[in-house]
């Protein structure tokens, strides 16, 4: 029986050789790599946040178990299929422009590539200019934005009006997504998806393109 508790305590105190020792143990014994992903890391980052959030840990720790957790997505990464391939999925993901967080919008990245998609990822700190170049660029059917700080969600609007503006706006479906990001808001400023997760962020892309 995988030990959740402790890879989330291992992430907690950015341990990272333990970590990587416990997600091994856990897929030796046949746990899914999504309940790895789920109640062990994606759980414990959810303590760091608070964690952070009370004071009781700091940046360049928050780093190292960032870092440690990259890490053992990297391990989980070929395990984490979504099944069926999409068609003609080229995707774009970026995280917004001020936003530095990468985790989520990489997993929602990893997922679509699982999917079958064409996933281009830019990187952190996207601004609309770039998503707009890219666009034209890699020819994409799927633009994804990705923020995690409610200061970066204008960002959101501002990246769509420039995609809107440069007449790009009938090519691309645009899906937004992260933490503080509601389907409300989604709508608000005119995208075409929202979705909570990178499971369900890769099943709305396939629905948008096929
Ligand atoms: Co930051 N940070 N951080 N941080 N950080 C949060 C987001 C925060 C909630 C922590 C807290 O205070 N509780 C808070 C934001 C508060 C707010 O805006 N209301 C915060 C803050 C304040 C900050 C700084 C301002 C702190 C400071 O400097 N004083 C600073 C900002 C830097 C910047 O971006 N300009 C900062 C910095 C950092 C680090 C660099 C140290 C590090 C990021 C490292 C990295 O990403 N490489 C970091 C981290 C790690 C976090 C927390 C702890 C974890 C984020 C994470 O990776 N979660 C976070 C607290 C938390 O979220 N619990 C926090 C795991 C990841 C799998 O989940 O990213 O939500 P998530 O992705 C999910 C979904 O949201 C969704 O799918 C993913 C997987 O299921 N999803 C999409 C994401 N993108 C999607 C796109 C889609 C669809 C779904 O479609 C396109």
């Amino acid at each position: 029986m995988a030990d959740f508790n402790a890879m989330q305590d291992a992430l907690v105190h950015c341990d990272q050789g333990r970590l990587l020792g416990l997600v091994n143990t856990a897929l030796a014994e046949d746990t899914p790599a999504k309940d790895i992903l789920n109640q062990g890391l994606i759980a414990g980052m959810d303590i760091v946040g608070e964690k952070m959030e009370n004071g009781d840990m700091f940046i360049p720790e928050v780093l190292m178990a960032a870092k440690a957790m990259g890490e053992c997505v990297d391990i989980l990464k070929p395990l984490l299929g979504e099944g069926e391939a999409a068609r003609g999925g080229n995707v774009i993901i970026g995280t917004v422009k001020g936003d530095l967080h990468d985790i989520g919008k990489n997993l929602v990245g990893m997922m679509m590539e699982s999917a079958g998609m064409t996933v281009h990822n830019l990187g952190v700190d996207i601004g609309p200019e770039a998503f707009v170049s890219q666009i034209k660029e890699k020819n994409a059917r799927i633009v994804c934005l990705s923020a995690l700080l409610t200061t970066t969600m204008p960002m959101m609007k501002q990246t769509i009006d420039a995609i809107t503006e440069a007449g790009l706006r009938d090519r691309v479906k645009i899906m937004v997504g992260g933490a503080p990001v509601t389907k409300a808001f989604a709508d608000e400023i005119g995208a075409d998806g929202f979705a909570p997760d990178a499971g369900s962020a890769a099943r709305l892309a396939k629905t948008l393109v096929n």
